[in-house]
């Protein structure tokens, strides 16, 4: 920090000293002419999915409180509407400013190699948080996430304790091309291996509810109420979607069609206590704390894990009615 200080410093006598002689540059110099000059805030760039979610709302605000000016950060928040060019772009722009640190919840796994590298070169220490990436973990200085494959082993493991006889299985999938929509179904997958469940088609919702609405109705008309008995949804949003679409189709979610979703976002929760959701295997958002203090042990040169977990829980709806008053989200 101090380095960037100084460098910006020069910067901006140097800009005062050209619009002196009537020539100002028109770049903005040095960018923080605005800054109080109080104390030393860590500049964050944070550079987030979008707000595909409810799970994704619960996990922009735990990030923004924990990274706030009283806990001693500058925080510039990017939400790249799941679009994972624009999310590139702003790391590079992160980049450029020169920031202490970047946060990135990446939308997809591929595609991150050279924009990392670029933040290598900077010395810009990167800090995944939520999802991570394919590129080799010596371009990012630590990943603070969820056990995507254990979230769905735990949904197959009930799907096949639950489902002893045939059973016809459609899958709505998460965003193509993430970890959380790779790891789940691999880790359902697995669970299901030697089970009477039969998986007769799967498609990306892209996590979102209205996703998961359109993806329900295109399987309801290919196979008809009677030719589906589960949902495995890689989220709550896409199950609500699904929910709509199997009453609009005049059967009853959670009965003529079972439903086992992923997140335990207030809305899923809710619809697990009308028995309209039958399992839910929770996906921590709150990460915000535990990234917060990995950027400050980074920053300050300690040494951090590359791989940190936060626990997930699971929830039938008795067990939905027992805490849904006591979540924080
Ligand atoms: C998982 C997270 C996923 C959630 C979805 O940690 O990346 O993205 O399961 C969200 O709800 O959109
Ligand atoms: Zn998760």
């Amino acid at each position: 920090m101090k380095k960037k200080t100084l460098l910006a410093g020069i910067a901006l006598l140097g800009a005062m000293a050209l619009s002196a002689t009537g020539c100002a540059s028109s770049t903005d110099a040095g960018g923080d002419g605005g800054d109080s000059g109080g104390g030393e805030l860590i500049t964050v760039g944070f550079a987030q999915t979008g707000s595909e979610s409810g799970w994704r709302s619960a996990n922009t605000e735990s990030m923004k409180a924990a990274f706030s000016e009283e806990n001693g950060f500058k925080l510039t928040f990017n939400a790249a509407d799941n679009d994972p060019a624009a999310q590139i772009a702003a790391v590079r722009d992160f980049i450029n400013q020169g920031v202490d640190a970047i946060v990135i919840a990446p939308i997809v796994t591929d595609g991150w190699d050279d924009v990392l590298q670029e933040a290598k070169d900077a010395d810009i220490p990167v800090v995944l948080e939520d999802r991570t990436v394919s590129a080799s973990d010596d371009l990012y200085a630590s990943w603070v996430g969820l056990d995507f494959r254990n979230e769905g082993v735990m949904a197959g493991e009930w799907a096949a304790e639950n489902f002893a006889d045939p059973t016809k299985l459609v899958v709505l999938e998460g965003t193509t091309g993430s970890a959380p929509a790779n790891d789940r179904a691999e880790g359902f997958d697995e669970a299901i291996a030697d089970t009477s469940i039969e998986k007769i088609d799967s498609q990306t919702g892209d996590f979102t509810r209205d996703g998961g609405k359109k993806v329900m109705e295109g399987f309801l008309q290919k196979y008809g109420v009677d030719g589906i008995d589960l949902v495995y949804a890689h989220n709550d949003d896409m199950a609500l979607g699904a929910i709509e679409a199997i009453e609009a189709a005049g059967a009853t979610p959670g009965e003529d069609i079972k439903i086992i979703s992923i997140d335990a976002v207030k809305d899923g929760m809710l619809a697990l206590i009308d028995n309209k959701i039958n399992f839910i295997v929770e996906c921590n958002p709150l990460l915000g704390e535990l990234a917060a203090g990995i950027v400050k042990d980074v920053l300050d040169g300690k040494t951090v894990d590359k791989t940190y977990f936060v626990t997930d829980e699971s929830f039938t709806p008795e067990q939905a009615a027992e805490v849904i008053d006591s979540r924080l989200y």
